[in-house]
Formats: structure tokens, C-alpha cells, sequence
């Protein structure tokens, strides 16, 4: 038997191979709390739902324009004729309609080794043809990406490091975390987990005895063994709670004015607002009780309960995702700035604890390198949850953050480590706009749904099949990743069949630089021991950190704190905002951002919850938090994964008031409906979701039928609009349906079995 190192999003692991085939999975020894999700690569590795070969899909032979995308057969090619059918297909496209004409956004999470990182590829590879239409932002906290500079001037609050855990549990009073902390998220960060530190993070909050709130309509949302307060306002509704929770400071004057003016801009325009001086309508507790649906006494408690307090507020990134959902980030902040405590330890705000592992870690900033390319930019590029916008209005505008896009018109879709038909929004809808291209290209590991909707599917290799480097910046470790196997029947690495493309396009050397993965490693690495150097680091050689598999980053200094600097020196370390302070108010904002922004922390009707008319027909809130057992779309067909679900379905949660209502028990299977699509699952019924919110966790791969999911995927169900025009980033969480008892026959699902290949 032999062992080699590895690594996923989900942790690192030694892999035990006999005889080229993966046989066992052994944890990172210095991982505390390793992932039982690594359990799943022993089925997954060679798993009849690999793409083995290259296939064409029939109808595109033909010449069907896209009709029978989702439905046709496949025959197979020889990767010769399959490499030779997508360049000229590349080329014929460019020279009728422009590199433009081609769609490389590629969103998705592709892989933990940073070399053979498929985005990274297909922007590489496509941008040495020239400026293709690209995707920004992302589906995890697109709208923050885009409205946080107009606040503070960048987004590094959602994107870059947090306040400690560390700093939080030995300094603050209270920590108010709106989504709560939930276990589930900290299976994963994106370039893979070196330490699972959800257990730690509990212990030290226990052993500080500060007191935490669940602010969520769930209250598995922290940790039982964590002993806390749970208060659950309607979906979509935190910034009507938040506004309240700063209307009761300021009406009573407890709000830091030092602090106001000293670091903020535009308070007292917001005070108008905020008192009703400006609409007539005063944001009290009784006000955000009509609109939450928590009693007025509660609020007014939980706002006493913060005067005179360090208080840190954290907020889970699935609040943004949501209409509207820059809305309650702003509101955070503004509460933070009225208490005055924003840079102080154990004050102020966060924007994704909870969210992935590694958030509220020391700030390692481990220095990793991929084969990104800034000099090869992309051309125009859409917010990526705007992408059935996109392939459905060719020459339509769109606005976003001040600045008007022109969708071009797409002729060929290029995907490679990502899956729309996973992360994208009412897939009815998506569907129809996967129609509308020419020809639709993916490398895939497995036959997900977006490789049965592609034309032409190259199959890819796995990580175990080929060596890496990789990591994420808020971890510890930096991976080494030896090939442990060689790849499944004809698959290949991305890189390689790039590389083979781009020989066929003439851009083999700019693509390549000559180096092939051996070099590549090299160059990461080399990369990583310049970086380190610069900070006073000594690395190990390349062959000393290979075979060892691993190098340890060393402890920072000091604990990060967000936003420390400005707060001990505002005139030395300005925001990069209009006044150098915390925007508050935003006219730019305000006039940049459409009619509907008053530019100021506001409560916006999301349109769809449970205070909206809406709810008359489809009276519950439908959550679609990140799955427990796997990683968005990817394990869903493992037997790890599998064993987590019921009749092969998915379990959504219920309250038991709900289901009684409905004649559903636990374990019936039920359906959930819209107007938009519908989709089946098992029931979970308890009384740890509030009344009138249902939660069906993203993942199950989609299976249509007609428009329905005979599998459970929520984003049947989910609304495909922008969460505003500030970040136009997806609004998943803003979404009605209905349940019923599912009655008759449980359709056969089909998306577990490969497609029909010839
Ligand atoms: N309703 C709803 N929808 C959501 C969300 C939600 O909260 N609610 N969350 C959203 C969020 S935050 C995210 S990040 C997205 C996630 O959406 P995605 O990142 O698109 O989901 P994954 O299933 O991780 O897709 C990655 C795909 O890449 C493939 N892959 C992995 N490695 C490689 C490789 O080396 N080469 C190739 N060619 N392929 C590879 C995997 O097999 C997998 O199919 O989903 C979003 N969708
Ligand atoms: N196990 C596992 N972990 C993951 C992932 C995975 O696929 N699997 N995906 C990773 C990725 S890509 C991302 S972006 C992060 C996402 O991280 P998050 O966005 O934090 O994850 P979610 O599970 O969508 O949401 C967290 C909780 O927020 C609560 N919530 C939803 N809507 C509201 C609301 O309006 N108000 C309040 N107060 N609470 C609300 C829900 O009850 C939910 O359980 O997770 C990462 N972690
Ligand atoms: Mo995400």
C-alpha cells in the first residue's frame, strides 16, 4: 500500500492506494476535528458517474440549435476529433462574431490545488484568444462585494480576514450573530481546511462566558453545546430589527456621537430617517415588531441588553444573499458605528463568521500561487448570478453599482469547475437560457446537470489523479498534493487539454509559457518562498516541502481586528471612502443606485416574505442553506452523503405547526411548489425552525421533468433577480412556496445513472 498527500476544500488526507485504486483515507494528523466528508472520495474516485470519455452530444451533430439540450444521447469521440471539433468551433465563432461572442465566466469552486484551478484555466486559456465575456463577484457574498466600497471604501469586510474568534471570545460581552454560527459551514473553506477549529471556537466563547445570540429563523444555527439565546425575526427582515435596535439608542440618546463624528459621515441625515422626521414613520420596536414578527418587548430588551457592552455583530454572508440583502449589512454597520466600539477588541462588526473555517482565524495569509493572469483581461463581465440574464437578452443593459453593462450576445459557453445547474437560481429559467447558445462546452469529473445541458463533455481528471499545490490564505498549513492515481479511463487535466487547444489556436506559448506541471509546481512554490521572505519567513526547498507535504506557517503577531488602524489613527489611516470615513449616508450611492436607494441603512421590501402579499399563495419562507453532508453540488451521490437522506431525497426542515396543518409526518415526502417550478423532499419536522420558514439545503442534483425536480433541488423553486442594483448579486434567499404531502408513486430519478452514450 502506498500513501499520498492530499487535500479538498472539505480537509487533507493521506490517500492509501493498492494497486492504483484508492483504498483508504486518513486524516491530516494535525487536523483537531477532521471532515468525514474525505469518507466520500472512496466512492467518488471511481465513481460510475466520471465522465470517461469525450462525448458529442447528438442533437449539436445534427445541427439542432440547442433544442434537445438536457435530453439527448451522447456518442463518443476520440479526444483527437472532440480537441479538434471545440477549436474550430472557437475559431468559426471568433471570426463571425468576436471573442465577445464567447462566454468564459466559468463561476464555480473548482478545485483546492491552486495549478490545476479549472476557472483559472478557462480564464487563462480564453483570455490569450482575446477579451471574452467574463463573470465578477460571486455567488457567496456578491451583493457585499459591490456595496461595501461605496461604505468603506473596499470590500476586504466580506472578502479578506476577520476579527479574530480569539480577540471576540476574550473581549466582548455579547456577540450578536445574525445567521448564527453554524456547524455545518465550518466543514470547509475555499482551498481546503487544515485544522477544523468549529469545536474550538465554541469552547473558547463557552469559557469566556460572553453571552451569544442566535439571530436566525433557525436555531440549529448555533450549536446546542454552546449555551445561548435564540431569537428568530421572519427571513428577510433583520434590517427592520437592526433599525429598531438603533432607533432605541438614539431616541434615548445612548449612541457614541464621539464616535459618530469623529469616524462617520452623514449620521444625522440617517437620524432623520430613522426618527420618522423624514417619511413620518419612526422605526421603533413596535414598528419592526409588524414587519419581524418578534414582540416589541423583545426588541427593546435586546437593545437594553447592549448599552454600556462591547458588543461584536456577526453576520452569516446568506443574509446578503437575498433582495435587498445590502440592506441589513449597512444596517450592521451603522448599529456598530452608533456603539461606538467598531476597531476596538472585541467590538464592532464581521461579515462571515459563521460562514466557511478559516473565518476568525489568525491572520496566516498564506501565500499560495495559481496560473491567474491579470495582463490577459477579460471583456465585458456580468455579475455572475446574472447569467440567464445574460444568454436571455443579448444587447439588453443592466445596471450595476453606478455603471451600465450591455449584455453581448453570447454565442458559445465554455464551463470548466463550476455548475450552474447547481448554484444558479430558478432553474426553469436557466434552462431556457442554456437553449439559446450555439454550442455549449464543459469539462466535468462527473455527470453533473450541467454537463447532460453541454453539447460537447471532455472528461477531467481529480485531484488524486494529479500533483498540486494548495491551501487558503486563512489557514495554517500549505499542501502539497502528490497523484495518488492515474486518471480515470480518458480523462485528462484541464491544463493539458488547453494546452492541446491552444496548439490547435496558435496560443500554445502564451498559454503554456513553455512549462509544463513539473515547472509549474516549481514556479508556485517559488513564488510562495519570495513571499515569504519578503515578510522575514524562511521556506524549505521545493523537493524538502514536497516530500514532506506540508509546510506550517507561523503564528501572526498580533490578532487582526478590523478596521484597528483607522480607529487608532482616522486622519493617518482614511477609508478610501468620499469623507475617508464610514459612509453612513452615500449620496453617491444614493445617486448612482437607482430611485429605490435612499442611500442610507434602509428597510426595502424584499418582495418576497412573509409580510408581502405574495404570501397569500405560498405562504411559507423557503431557506436554502449550505448542505451538512458535502460540498454544494459535489458528493451528493456518495453513499456518505446518501446515508443523510431519506427515499433518496433531501430533508427539509419544518415547524411541527406547519406540517400538522398540512398532514405531513416526519419522514413523508412531500412537494414543494411555486409558481416558478417544484421539486420533491423528505419531511423533517421540529420545532427548531420558526413557524412559517421551511429550510431545503442546496445540492441534490437536478433531475427534471417537465418543470418539476423529481430530486430536491431548491433552485426549482428559488428567484433569479438581482439582489438590488448595487450589487446585483443572487437572492436565493428571498423565496416563497408552498408544501403538500407528496401522494402516488415516488418517480425513479435518473441523475444518479450516467446519460445514454453511443
Ligand atoms: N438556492 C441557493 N443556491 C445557491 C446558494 C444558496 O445559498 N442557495 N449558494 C451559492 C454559493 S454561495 C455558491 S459558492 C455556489 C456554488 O456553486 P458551484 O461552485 O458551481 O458548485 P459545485 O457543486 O462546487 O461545482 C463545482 C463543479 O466543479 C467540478 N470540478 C471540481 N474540480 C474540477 C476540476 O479540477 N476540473 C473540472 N473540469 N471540474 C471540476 C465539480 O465536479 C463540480 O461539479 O452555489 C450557489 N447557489
Ligand atoms: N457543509 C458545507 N459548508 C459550506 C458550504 C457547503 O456547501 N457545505 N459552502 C460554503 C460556501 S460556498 C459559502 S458561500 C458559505 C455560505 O455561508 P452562509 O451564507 O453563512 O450559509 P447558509 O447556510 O446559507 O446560511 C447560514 C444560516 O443563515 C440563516 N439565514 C438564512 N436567511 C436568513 C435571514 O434572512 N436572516 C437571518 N438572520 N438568518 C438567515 C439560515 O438559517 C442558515 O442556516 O458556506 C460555506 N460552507
Ligand atoms: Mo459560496
Amino acid at each position: 500500500m502506498k500513501s499520498y498527500p492530499s487535500l479538498s476544500h472539505w480537509g487533507a488526507f493521506t490517500a492509501k492506494v493498492e494497486q492504483g485504486r484508492l483504498v483508504g483515507v486518513e486524516p491530516f494528523v494535525r487536523d483537531p476535528h477532521p471532515s468525514r466528508f474525505n469518507e466520500a472520495w472512496l466512492d467518488m474516485a471511481a465513481s460510475p458517474l466520471r465522465v470517461a470519455r469525450p462525448v458529442v452530444r447528438k442533437g449539436w451533430l445534427a445541427g439542432d440549435g440547442g433544442a434537445g439540450r438536457g435530453e439527448d444521447a451522447f456518442v463518443a469521440v476520440p479526444w483527437d476529433e472532440a480537441l479538434d471539433l471545440v477549436a474550430g468551433k472557437l475559431r468559426t465563432t471568433m471570426d463571425e462574431h468576436g471573442i465577445g461572442a464567447v462566454f468564459g465566466g466559468s463561476y464555480g469552486w473548482s478545485s483546492a490545488g491552486r495549478i490545476h484551478h479549472a476557472r483559472t484555466l478557462v480564464h487563462r486559456f480564453l483570455g490569450t484568444l482575446g477579451p471574452f465575456t467574463s463573470q465578477t463577484t460571486n455567488y457567496s457574498f456578491g451583493a457585499a462585494m459591490l456595496f461595501l466600497p461605496w461604505v468603506l471604501g473596499t470590500h476586504r469586510a466580506v472578502s479578506s480576514v476577520q476579527t479574530t474568534w480569539q480577540s471576540i471570545a476574550r473581549n466582548a460581552d455579547v456577540v450578536l450573530a445574525f445567521g448564527g454560527i453554524p456547524a455545518k459551514n465550518y466543514e470547509l473553506v475555499s482551498g481546503g481546511v487544515a485544522q477544523h477549529r468549529y469545536e474550538d471556537v465554541l469552547d473558547e466563547l463557552r469559557a469566556s462566558d460572553v453571552r451569544v445570540v442566535n439571530i436566525s429563523p433557525f436555531r440549529g444555527d448555533i450549536d446546542g453545546r454552546l449555551p445561548h439565546d435564540w431569537i428568530a425575526p421572519r427571513p428577510n427582515t433583520d434590517t427592520a430589527l437592526l433599525l429598531a435596535l438603533c432607533h432605541h439608542l438614539a431616541s434615548r440618546n445612548l449612541h457614541d456621537r464621539n464616535f459618530l463624528n469623529r469616524y462617520c459621515d452623514g449620521y444625522d441625515e440617517f437620524e432623520s430617517y430613522l426618527l420618522g422626521v423624514a417619511d413620518g414613520v419612526p422605526k421603533t420596536a413596535e414598528w419592526a415588531a409588524g414587519i419581524t414578527g418578534l414582540e416589541a418587548a423583545r426588541i427593546e430588551q435586546l437593545a437594553a441588553s447592549l448599552v454600556g457592552r462591547r458588543v461584536m455583530i456577526t453576520a452569516t454572508w446568506s443574509l446578503q444573499r437575498a433582495r435587498h440583502g445590502e440592506q441589513p449589512y449597512w444596517a450592521i454597520i451603522t448599529l456598530a458605528a452608533m456603539l461606538g466600539q467598531i476597531g476596538l477588541a472585541g467590538g464592532g462588526f464581521g461579515f462571515g463568521h459563521g460562514s466557511s473555517a478559516g473565518m476568525g482565524n489568525p491572520d496566516f495569509n498564506a501565500p499560495l500561487f495559481g496560473l491567474a493572469r491579470d495582463d490577459l483581461k477579460a471583456g465585458v463581465s456580468i455579475p455572475v448570478a446574472r447569467v440567464a440574464d445574460l444568454l436571455l437578452n443579448p444587447g439588453e443593459t443592466v445596471r450595476v453599482s453606478g455603471k451600465t453593462l450591455r449584455y453581448p450576445d453570447i454565442r458559445l459557453v465554455y464551463w470548466a469547475g463550476g455548475n450552474p445547474f447547481h448554484h444558479h437560481q430558478d432553474l426553469n429559467r436557466l434552462r431556457e437560457a442554456f437553449r439559446r447558445p450555439e454550442t455549449i462546452v464543459v469539462h466535468e469529473q462527473y455527470w453533473t446537470a450541467t454537463a447532460r445541458h453541454a453539447d460537447i463533455v471532455l472528461p477531467a481528471s481529480i485531484p488524486l489523479e494529479r500533483n498540486d499545490i494548495g491551501g487558503s490564505s486563512r489557514e495554517r498549513y500549505i499542501f502539497a498534493m502528490h497523484k495518488a492515481c492515474e486518471p480515470f479511463a480518458e480523462a485528462r487535466d484541464d491544463y493539458d487539454i488547453f494546452a492541446d487547444l491552444a496548439r490547435r489556436l496558435g496560443t500554445w506559448d502564451e498559454f503554456t509559457e513553455g512549462r509544463d506541471e513539473a515547472d509549474w509546481l516549481r514556479w508556485s512554490w517559488q513564488n510562495t518562498t519570495e513571499a515569504l521572505a519578503r515578510r522575514g519567513i524562511s521556506a524549505p526547498s521545493f523537493d524538502e516541502f514536497w516530500s514532506k507535504g506540508h509546510f506550517e506557517m507561523p503564528d501572526p503577531e498580533a490578532d487582526f481586528i478590523l478596521l484597528e488602524r483607522f480607529r487608532d489613527d482616522p486622519e493617518t489611516n482614511p477609508l478610501p471612502t468620499p469623507s475617508g470615513r464610514i459612509q453612513i449616508v452615500s449620496h453617491a450611492l444614493r445617486d448612482a443606485c437607482g430611485e429605490e436607494q435612499p442611500g442610507h441603512a434602509a428597510w426595502l421590501d424584499p418582495e418576497e416574505w412573509l409580510g408581502s402579499p405574495r404570501a397569500a399563495d405560498h405562504p411559507l419562507h423557503l431557506l436554502t442553506p449550505q448542505p451538512a453532508r458535502h460540498l454544494h453540488g459535489q458528493l451528493d451521490a456518495s453513499a456518505f452523503n446518501r446515508a443523510g437522506k431519506h427515499r433518496d431525497r433531501e430533508y427539509v426542515t419544518i415547524h411541527a405547526g406547519d406540517a400538522a396543518s398540512r398532514g405531513i409526518r416526519q419522514d413523508d415526502i412531500v412537494r414543494l411548489f411555486n409558481d416558478r417550478g417544484s421539486c420533491l423532499a423528505a419531511a423533517n419536522v421540529t420545532d427548531t425552525i420558526m413557524p412559517g420558514v421551511v429550510a431545503l439545503p442546496t445540492g441534490a442534483a437536478f433531475d427534471p421533468d417537465g418543470t418539476m425536480d423529481r430530486n430536491s433541488n431548491p433552485n426549482l423553486l428559488t428567484r433569479d433577480v438581482g439582489s438590488s442594483e448595487i450589487g446585483q448579486g443572487c437572492s436565493a434567499q428571498s423565496c416563497l412556496v408552498e408544501v403538500e404531502l407528496f401522494i402516488g408513486e415516488l418517480p425513479k430519478l435518473t441523475v444518479y445513472d450516467p446519460p445514454a452514450i453511443e
